[in-house]
């Protein structure tokens, strides 16, 4: 085995796991194609100081029956598992040993699609959750900084096929954000799996 093909994080209060060859470069590039095209994306918009604006990236919600989620103020019901989909989820829970009944797929288009800070702290996700992230296409900036604060305290370039896991009490302490670039860049999909409690 690679020595440093699992990466544990040293940042306090937090539990992180980064492998960032996951996958090989040719199953993840194989995964990014088949999931770009099949994907119905979603482009749902959010109220911000009393205007409608689009979030800057397409997605789409894939889960269990039960596993209804909340997010940019919606609640969305989740697409059925495809075949792909149910073949990648069961080699996440694999790597993190823990069942995981729902995937939020993230398409960044270019350097202008973005995420903005926040925690996965959402009620439906219970304590210390299992947030499972796993990378294909271009290498995109994840930067963590504590709530309360602007420092960003760490940022890791999550590469085509790199898995990142957060767990433990990361989400009650620390948020997380992928923001802007100027930098040209290749289109990203990012897929969080999560445990959705009932
Ligand atoms: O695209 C990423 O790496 C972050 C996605 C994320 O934070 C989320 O889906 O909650
Ligand atoms: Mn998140």
């Amino acid at each position: 085995m690679d020595l440093f093909d699992d990466i544990p994080l040293q940042l306090p209060d937090a539990e992180l796991r980064y492998e960032p060859h996951f996958l090989t470069p040719g199953e993840a590039s194989d995964w990014l194609e088949r999931l770009v095209a099949e994907t119905p994306w979603e482009r749902p918009e959010v109220y911000l100081h009393g205007r409608h604006y689009p979030v800057p990236r397409l997605v789409a919600w894939y889960g269990d029956p039960e596993a209804s989620y909340t997010y940019s103020g919606l609640t969305h019901q989740p697409l059925p598992w495809t075949p792909l989909l149910a073949e990648i989820r069961s080699r996440v829970q694999d790597a993190v040993g823990q069942p995981l009944n729902g995937v939020l797929l993230n398409y960044y288009r270019d350097g202008q699609d973005s995420m903005g800070w926040h925690s996965d702290d959402e009620p439906e996700l219970g304590r210390n959750p299992t947030v499972a992230s796993l990378n294909l296409g271009e290498t995109r900036r994840f930067d963590l900084r504590r709530k309360g604060s602007n420092r960003i305290e760490c940022s890791l370039d999550l590469g085509h096929g790199a898995l990142l896991v957060m767990s433990g009490p990361t989400q009650h302490h620390w948020q997380h954000q992928v923001a802007k670039t100027r930098i040209p860049c290749a289109p990203r999909l990012n897929l969080t799996f999560r445990w959705i409690r009932r």
